[in-house]
């Protein structure tokens, strides 16, 4: 007799969905005290910014109230976003970070 091999073999594969993790944004704040040089130090240093670019994102930040510096995976953002402010409170300065999910 015959054997048949492919009677036990699934039509299809099962795929599993993986979800893509989510994007979380890091958001500059504006305050009434932090001086805009120590804002820009800051972005350079933390997120690795030229002047230009830190200078412009101070600005937006100052303008607007807020403005977003990047976004990324959720616990490289927060761990920036809260080096940065950290970095803020340890000159005595109100300049605070925050994260928040993408859409
Ligand atoms: N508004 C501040 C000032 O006039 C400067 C500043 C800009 C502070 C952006 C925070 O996220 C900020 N000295």
């Amino acid at each position: 007799m015959v054997e048949d091999k492919t009677a036990l073999k699934p039509k299809t594969k099962a795929k599993p969905k993986l979800e893509r993790p989510k994007l979380y944004k890091v958001i500059l704040i504006n305050d009434d005290y932090t001086p805009r040089e120590f804002v820009i130090m800051v972005l350079k240093a933390v997120f690795r910014m030229s002047e230009e670019t830190g200078y412009r994102m101070m600005l937006t930040a100052h303008k607007f109230g807020v403005c977003v510096i990047v976004v990324c995976a959720r616990d490289i953002a927060e761990t920036k976003a809260r080096e940065a402010t950290d970095l803020a409170k340890a000159a005595g300065f109100p300049l605070m970070f925050t994260t928040e999910p993408e859409e």
